[in-house]
């Protein structure tokens, strides 16, 4: 009797034991599947998984100045060559076999959000400029982007900065950037003075800044920094291996998930510009850069795009700027566009001016200029998908719908598009775009 009972235990715990293995096997193959699904190469996917792919070995390119510090038109000369680096070599898939999929309601949603993105990948790169104090700053950045798109993209990252990156930097970064990384040191002819500036007029113009307690008008690196984003970035030699970037501060966060590739909408569908917050410009900085960009039209009337933006600059048709700029500290654009005779015209009149240091003018503002006047209105996108902080603005996607698509962690009310301060809703107007439903309730 024990006898039999104690087999039966046996056989009991036995029994058990093989159901849990089951349990586990069943559990765990369904981590298989996905790793499985990912290591089967798509028709356009050649890319391992993130975690697998080797990193590159630092490229940490020194760059030659190109343009002698004395010529009176700095930029007149072809582009920089591009570095030689390896950009990191994208699946080529064919993209009708993977076709963009914007909203929920698409059937080729992307709605799991696992493994490698299929499809095809654009020639593209995130760029930031930062200082090495930035380091931690730039982490938390990285890693927002990371989390919320680019590992399944692994796209690369070019860092650019006045002085050589420090081995922390260049660390912490390619330890938290999935595709390949790559480091630029700013040659000092586009972080200095031009030769025609006078530095009296310029420092008075910072002391009086400074008294009225203007914000960074004292500042002398934030006056490079505003040229450099202005007319330099996109033609170093790092970046000249690429057509798209997407710009990334410190400190920036990403509330939703992204589904799709923003660089592929770009391409697809010919935007050369792009927005998520728009607002009006600090009066005290940009005095004159409206005349300057009258002069500029005058000079040029062929740069001026016939289905141009001026309502969203302008109220009175082009007298006078109404202060309406796209917020430049996030950008995804077309690098080829800001390396066109156009922009590179428009950069090098202002920068003739001289209101980069005898005022203060900041890049959005020239961006936002370059692109309202230069380009057809049907190039510039606003991504309302992309939730987006730098402080202290917000934008969080309208439509608690679209929110819980994408999984958003943004409140809903500090939606800054809506507000008095922003300029979106100009945009929208003069787009002839309906706003999205509910934005009555954020006016305020
Ligand atoms: N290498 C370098 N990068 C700089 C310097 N000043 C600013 N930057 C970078 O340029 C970008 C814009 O500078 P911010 O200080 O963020 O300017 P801002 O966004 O107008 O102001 P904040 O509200 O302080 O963010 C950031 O990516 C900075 O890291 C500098 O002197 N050297
Ligand atoms: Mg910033």
């Amino acid at each position: 009797m024990m006898a039999g009972g104690n087999s039966r235990y046996v056989r009991y715990i036995a029994i058990a034991i093989f159901t849990l293995a089951l349990f586990y096997f069943v559990s765990n193959s369904k981590y298989d599947a996905v790793s499985i699904r990912d290591a089967i190469p798509h028709a356009s996917d050649k890319s391992p998984p993130a975690a697998e792919k080797p990193k590159p070995p630092q490229t940490d390119s020194k760059i030659t100045p190109p343009l002698p510090a004395t010529d009176k038109k700095p930029i007149d000369k072809p582009a920089d060559k591009p570095a030689d680096i390896s950009t990191t070599k994208r699946p080529t898939g064919d993209a009708k076999e993977f076709p963009l999929a914007l909203s929920p309601e698409d059937p080729n949603w992307d709605n799991d959000l696992t493994g490698i993105a299929p499809g095809p990948r654009m020639n593209a790169t995130f760029v930031t400029l930062a200082r090495n104090s930035d380091v931690w700053d730039i982490a938390r950045s990285i890693r927002q982007v990371e989390d919320r798109f680019n590992k399944r993209y692994n796209y690369d990252w070019v860092f650019l900065n006045d002085k050589p990156f420090d081995d922390t930097f260049k660390k912490v970064t390619t330890s938290l950037v999935s595709g390949k990384t790559h480091y630029g040191e700013i040659p000092k002819e586009h972080w200095s003075f031009p030769e025609w500036i006078d530095q009296e007029k310029a420092k008075k113009v910072r002391e009086d800044m400074a008294e009225r307690k203007i914000i960074y008008g004292d500042s002398i690196s934030y006056r490079h920094m505003c040229r450099f984003e202005s007319g330099f970035f996109f033609r170093q030699p790092l970046m000249m291996n690429y057509d798209y970037y997407w710009r990334v501060e410190p400190s920036i966060e990403l509330y939703c998930d992204i589904h799709y590739d923003p660089f592929r909408l770009m391409h697809e569908q010919g935007k050369k510009y792009s927005f998520v917050l728009s607002l009006y410009e600090y009066v005290e900085t940009i005095k004159t850069l409206w005349d300057s960009t009258k002069k500029f039209m005058k000079n040029h009337p062929e740069h001026i795009a016939a289905d141009n933006s001026m309502g969203f600059l302008s109220d009175d048709g082009g007298d006078t700027y109404n202060r309406c700029h796209f917020w430049s500290n996030f950008e995804v654009g077309s690098l080829n566009w800001l390396r066109s005779k156009q922009y590179i015209d428009f950069f090098e009149s202002l920068d003739q001016d001289g209101g980069f240091f005898y005022e203060r003018w900041g890049d959005a503002p020239v961006h936002s200029i370059a692109a309202g006047l230069m380009l057809n209105k049907s190039d510039i996108h606003f991504f309302n998908d992309i939730a987006y902080w730098h402080v202290p603005f917000t934008h969080c996607p309208t439509g608690e719908k679209t929110r819980l698509a994408l999984r958003c962690h943004c409140n809903p009310k500090d939606n800054f598009d809506w507000k008095g301060y922003s300029c979106t809703s100009r945009y929208f107007d003069i787009n002839g775009m309906k706003k999205p439903e509910g934005f009555e309730n954020q006016q305020d």
